[in-house]
């Protein structure tokens, strides 16, 4: 599978958290957060606890996680506060990123690793629904609106 640029995936998600998880819907999200003097996490969403999303268009290698890890560690330090980490990473069927979940439960983090396509839909994977204008992924079948219940069609998404 091909993924679009990094870019595209970022202003998607921006506009959809929801992609990454349901309880995401209506979720405050900012984007380019600095933590610490020299780092900017992708996505911070207002969830409760808090989630530093990191996304990635290649599969997981260690340093994506070490750099989540560090970004929940800075977090932290600067707002006295845990937030959850979730790293989106190309699917290549390798499991390498299981120790690093299990590394960062052994520090109290909890941490999600999904992969595009299978967790999280991809640009060309979706529509939008003529109500709500959420971000839905296109199935044959897809008919009425998991969100808003509405069965009023759904429009290519653009970014
Ligand atoms: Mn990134
Ligand atoms: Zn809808």
């Amino acid at each position: 599978m091909r993924l679009p640029d990094e870019k595209v995936l970022h202003a998607l998600l921006l506009q959809h958290p929801h992609l990454i998880d349901p309880a995401f819907l209506g979720v405050q999200c900012d984007t380019r957060v600095r933590l610490g003097p020299r780092k900017i996490a992708d996505l911070v969403l207002h969830s409760k606890p808090v989630s530093i999303v990191e996304l990635k268009v290649v599969p997981y290698a260690p340093r994506w996680g070490n750099q989540l890890q560090s970004y929940l560690e800075l977090f932290l330090h600067d707002r006295k506060e845990k937030a959850d980490g979730v790293l989106i990473v190309a699917p290549d069927g390798q499991k390498d990123h299981e120790s690093f979940i299990e590394e960062m439960a052994k520090r109290k983090f909890s941490v999600r690793v999904l992969f595009w396509d299978r967790d999280v839909p991809v640009v060309g994977q979706l529509r939008l629904c003529n109500n709500c204008n959420r971000a839905i992924r296109h199935r044959v079948e897809l008919v009425s609106c998991r969100y808003c219940r509405k069965s009023v069609g759904f429009r290519e998404l653009k970014i």
